[in-house]
């Protein structure tokens, strides 16, 4: 994808140099003129471009609500459906929100996609966001199918819930429906991987054609959201994770940033919090001391629906591409970034690059143009590292919190530092 990348940029900024100015580049064949722009620019980079974007999108959908009713079935022991079930999704939520909202305002502070004025073929508007109480009322899908084929995810997030709840409580039915929902979801994943080879040549086309007409001094926007998706991620996962497990646990979090340092170097080599989950597993319970009857439950529920670094990469790119394309933000628009990126935090399974899939629902939601994904593409592998990080880090510390907070938790393992260290 980087050389997908790198590639597109460099042949953009040769035709705009070929074309300067929208000018063509026409080279007479006898019988007909080859106009480059009209041939290459619109017609090869923006159909594959185009392509490769509707690729994106098309997997929102299936990848949410079948994600979403695997991680909300495995909530299969009921009564942990209540208390311990309630007390993390709501720290889940809660932190998830914090980050989205860290990263936004960051974002407004250092702007990094000012100045870029980026035209785009599709006119959009920022769509004339509801009111709040519209927001909530809106959520609940009055026809799923609708919803589903709207591609209204609110709705689709919601009605997965309610579904993974009652398929949870359905019995022997409910286990045989699950069942079929995780071999979907092996599917969907499939799916995912296989659009994912694609992206190379996605990437190559959409960066050609924005950077035929766009001054290379983009490029240093591009990097400032780099630095800012990456500085947002490090003060979150340090310096927030921190106090919140401070004053939620009172436990010593320079121990728990220590003993994270395994499942964080699996997550940024493997961009894949379901990857991580047995690392993740061994950390909380042997380095930490959370009991297994604690940590298999909210560590895979977290893998799957906790995505704190996701939705710091995803409100500070709604920021950079609604500046580069010159859309003012209202602050309801901002309000449904912050709910629909938390809310599709909870819909994006722990596997490299959903979350830029997910970008592609948050961006669509307030009305930006998706194929601003093609700007921020290239530098994201490196984000999905760090962010993956950044999630791992976070279900682990909700599994501490939750942990201590049901008196299923060994202080004096916590406090060991040589506890669960592998007998080398
Ligand atoms: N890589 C995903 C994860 O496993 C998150 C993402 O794609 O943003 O957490």
């Amino acid at each position: 994808i980087v050389i997908g990348m790198i590639a597109g940029i460099l042949v953009g900024a040769g035709l705009q140099q070929l074309m300067p100015n929208g000018s063509d580049f026409i080279i007479p064949l006898g019988f007909f003129d080859f106009s480059t722009r009209s041939f290459v620019v619109d017609g090869v980079f923006e159909v594959v471009g185009q392509i490769f974007v509707a690729s994106l999108k098309m997997l929102v959908v299936p990848l949410v609500f079948v994600s979403l009713i695997c991680g909300t079935t495995s909530l299969k022991d009921t009564s942990k459906l209540g208390r311990i079930g309630g007390k993390a999704i709501a720290l889940y939520l809660v932190t998830t929100a914090i980050a989205i909202s860290f990263a936004m305002g960051l974002a407004f502070l250092i702007n990094p996609g000012e100045g870029v004025n980026m035209t785009t073929s599709t006119s959009f508007t920022g769509r004339e966001a509801p009111s709040l109480a519209q927001v909530f009322i809106q959520m609940f899908p009055s026809n799923p199918f609708a919803a589903f084929a709207q591609g209204n995810m609110l709705q689709v997030i919601i009605f997965a819930l309610l579904f993974g709840i009652a398929i949870a409580l359905s019995g022997k039915a409910g286990e045989r429906i699950s069942s079929l929902f995780d071999d979907l979801n092996e599917v969907v994943m499939r799916l995912v991987t296989i659009l994912m080879n694609i992206a190379p040549y996605g990437v190559f086309c959409l960066l050609a054609k924005l950077f035929t007409d766009l001054s290379l001094s983009a490029f240093g926007n591009l990097i400032s959201y780099f630095f800012v998706v990456f500085f947002a991620l490090i003060i979150h996962g340090t310096v927030t994770y921190s106090v919140i497990l401070k004053l939620l646990s009172g436990l010593n979090p320079l121990i728990f940033l220590k003993k994270m340092r395994d499942a964080i170097l699996f997550g940024f080599s493997t961009s894949s919090s379901n990857a991580t989950i047995p690392v993740t597993m061994e950390t909380v319970t042997k380095k930490m001391g959370v009991k297994n009857s604690i940590a298999s439950f909210t560590v895979p529920l977290g893998a799957t629906i906790n995505m704190d670094g996701t939705a710091i990469m995803q409100g500070v790119a709604t920021v950079f591409i609604a500046q580069v394309f010159n859309v003012d933000l209202s602050l309801s628009d901002m309000l449904m970034v912050i709910l629909t990126a938390t809310l599709a935090s909870i819909g994006t399974a722990g596997v490299p690059g959903v979350g830029l899939i997910m970008l592609a629902m948050v961006l669509d939601q307030v009305g930006l143009p998706v194929e601003g994904i093609g700007l921020i593409i290239g530098v994201d592998r490196l984000l999905d590292m760090t962010r993956t990080s950044v999630n791992v880090t976070g279900d682990s510390m909700v599994t501490l919190i939750v942990g201590k907070s049901e008196k299923q938790f060994d202080q004096t393992i916590f406090d060991n530092p040589d506890a669960g260290k592998k007998i080398e």
